[in-house]
């Protein structure tokens, strides 16, 4: 066990989609082995004063059983990253560059990398392709 690389990133995943498969697959590929703490329907709610599409738990399982994905939590509070990754014992932050320099603060503990978003497509966007069009796309 000495010798792994522990890595962790953070995100709602909501509608899961090509862009949060891209980062896990990164993150992953950053080290060995990658926790993943998915905001609560809670947080999501104080952030953004609106619901997940999916609630917490199927978004946990749906990331739960991606491919590198070793380990799920529940991100109850933003102020909380530090002990998540004490808790969790990362040597990798990873973070999207929508975060770029949000987190350097953690970098006394852990190395705290932002990858680049996969370009044109957000949750957002999908749900805002979804109501535009709706069933009628061919
Ligand atoms: N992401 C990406 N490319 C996209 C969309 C998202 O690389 N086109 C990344 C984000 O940068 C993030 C992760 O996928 O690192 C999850 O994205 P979201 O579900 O939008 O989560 P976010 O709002 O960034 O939640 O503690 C922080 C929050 O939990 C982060």
């Amino acid at each position: 066990m000495g010798n792994q690389v522990r890595v962790i990133t953070f995100g709602t995943f909501d509608l899961f989609h090509i862009g949060h498969l891209r980062i896990l697959e990164r993150a992953r590929s950053m080290g060995s082995h990658l926790s993943v703490g998915v905001s609560s329907d809670a947080l999501n709610f104080r952030k953004e004063t609106q619901y997940p599409i999916y609630p917490e738990d199927q978004r946990m399982d749906i990331v739960r059983a991606i491919k590198g994905v070793d380990e799920v939590f529940l991100e109850e509070s933003l102020e909380q990253k530090r002990e998540y990754i004490l808790r969790y014992k990362a040597d990798i932050l990873v973070m999207g560059d929508d975060w770029k320099g949000r987190f350097d603060e953690f970098n006394d503990v852990c190395r705290v990398v932002y990858l680049e978003r996969t370009p044109s497509i957000s949750t957002t966007l999908v749900k805002a392709e979804i109501v535009q069009t709706g069933a009628t796309k061919t």
